[in-house]
């Protein structure tokens, strides 16, 4: 997300040389070789981030999935219901690892059917996935070989999710992607100022962190890479004490050397704001994009961003959480975070019997059907560069690269629908998406660009509109 230098290849050219002259003992081409290999991703060339940005920054729209075996007491722990976010019920209900643990043993997901979510984020309109290969709680949804604490060595289930999953979404042409927490409650070299309690930590719990960031954490994300050829890695939990900035730049350098075009959340730093998400300006964090988590920017951003929030109040299931954001508001986040130059990456928490909550299913339907008549305004679109909004209840896209410029209406316009900050082309046509014929409309500099909506048009608006979208030739002003 920060802003790239340019760099020319020259400094590379030139370190190659260095090593060949100072190297004349050893074997030079293979000092060579490292040479070329050894590329410095923390520094890459702006053309260089936008090419590798592209397919995301066209896809506006995830699914992120939180599951694993917090889906098994979903919220209730000895008849106890547990205040917060399901997935951190370990922490909060001050849980032992070995009493976790029996959660982990009894998570038999036999309703699980990869195809069916898959299908489900297709329908929705979503263009990627991120799912919790390992959250907070150290549990991995894949057959890990550094861990036993995982979906095919420790649960009656003994399948492994992402393999499934990840294939699923490869038929689908979903891009696949992994959340993979920094911070683990179970790992016994990971715990200094977590799960035990917030303490002052240590030297030695400072050497414990690095050997488990080197002996676990970077192994298993290795195994993302190379078993599941993860597209992107969305770390989380960096904020424990013993993780650092020069850790945080290390891993991220890490990764791209095993995925040179693989895409990383900021969180695999120290950079982030609180929960706002972006990074802060006094250092070079490491991360391609920011990560507002439950909020969304109040402004449009130049940078790259994704807006990570739940349908409810939880991001793992929770059995007793009803609170689910209407259809309406979850379709205006989406065009409003888009406006922004924003993704939407949208969660669900499915249950221990591996289903997809049925409100979820039903709001991601609804969302596809929106989106399939109106997706041509958030696919490949790019945020006006002067104007996101006019007044509350109007939004502006455009096409990449084209004069087609979209105004999207949160609410049912009046007859007369006048817009600013754009002027037509002259004699160009006007249409309301998914409604058949072109609108009459007239322009002056003074009141704009009005859009003549006949009463047969408008009585058609209904609750299940959410938003129209007004397609217009011209430019931005
Ligand atoms: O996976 C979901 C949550 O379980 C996880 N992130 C989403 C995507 C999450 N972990 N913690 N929280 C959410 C809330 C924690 C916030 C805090 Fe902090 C951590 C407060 C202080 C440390 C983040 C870092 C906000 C301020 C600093």
């Amino acid at each position: 997300m920060k802003r790239r230098k340019r760099i020319t290849t020259s400094l590379l050219l030139l370190s190659i040389l260095l090593m060949t002259l100072s190297c004349k003992n050893q074997d030079k081409s293979q000092e060579l070789q490292d040479a070329v290999v050894k590329v410095d991703y923390l520094n890459e060339s702006e053309a260089d981030f936008d090419k590798r940005m592209a397919w995301w920054r066209d896809a506006r729209f995830g699914m992120f999935i939180h599951w694993g075996p917090y889906a098994v007491p979903a919220g209730t722990h000895k008849g106890e219901k547990i205040k917060g976010i399901g997935e951190w019920i370990m922490e909060r209900g001050k849980i032992p690892i070995a009493e976790y643990e029996n959660y982990a043993r009894a998570f038999n997901p036999v309703d699980f059917n990869a195809d069916a979510w898959a299908k489900l984020m297709k329908d929705a309109g979503m263009k990627y996935v991120v799912i919790t290969s390992k959250h907070h709680d150290g549990f991995a949804l894949w057959d890990s070989k550094v861990s036993s604490y995982d979906m095919v060595d420790f649960t009656p289930y003994g399948k492994d999710i992402l393999k499934q999953l990840s294939e699923a979404c490869r038929t689908y042409g979903i891009k696949f992607g992994t959340y993979h927490s920094i911070m683990d409650w179970h790992h016994p070299m990971a715990q200094g100022d977590t799960y035990t309690g917030n303490r002052d930590i240590t030297e030695e719990d400072k050497i414990e962190f690095e050997a488990y960031l080197e002996q676990y954490l970077k192994p298993q994300v290795k195994e993302l890479i190379t078993a599941y050829d993860t597209d992107i890695l969305w770390f989380d939990g960096e904020w424990v004490k013993e993780f650092t900035h020069d850790q945080g730049k290390a891993l991220y350098q890490y990764v791209r050397e095993l995925k040179p075009d693989i895409i990383i959340n900021n969180r695999v730093d120290k950079g982030r704001q609180g929960m706002q998400g972006m990074n802060k300006e006094d250092a070079d964090y490491a991360g391609d994009f920011g990560t507002p988590e439950q909020e969304i920017l109040e402004q449009a951003s130049s940078l790259d961003w994704e807006s990570c929030m739940t349908m409810n109040d939880t991001w793992g299931f929770k059995s007793y959480d009803h609170n689910w954001k209407s259809t309406s508001t979850l379709v205006h986040n989406l065009i409003d975070i888009v406006s922004k130059g924003g993704n939407y990456l949208l969660n669900v928490g499915p249950t221990a019997e591996g289903l997809i909550p049925e409100p979820s299913v039903t709001r991601l339907t609804e969302m596809g059907s929106w989106l399939a008549v109106n997706g041509e305004a958030i696919y490949n679109s790019q945020r006006f560069q002067n104007n996101f909004k006019q007044g509350e209840s109007i939004r502006f896209t455009k096409t990449k690269g084209t004069n087609t410029l979209y105004a999207i209406t949160l609410e049912k316009p009046e007859s007369v629908l006048t817009i600013k900050h754009m002027v037509p082309e002259p004699n160009s046509s006007i249409q309301l998406l998914g409604h058949p014929g072109d609108l009459e409309w007239d322009y002056n500099e003074t009141s704009g660009l009005s859009i003549h909506l006949p009463e047969d048009l408008l009585s058609g608006w209904n609750d299940t509109t959410y938003a129209w979208t007004f397609k217009i030739t011209g430019k931005e002003i």
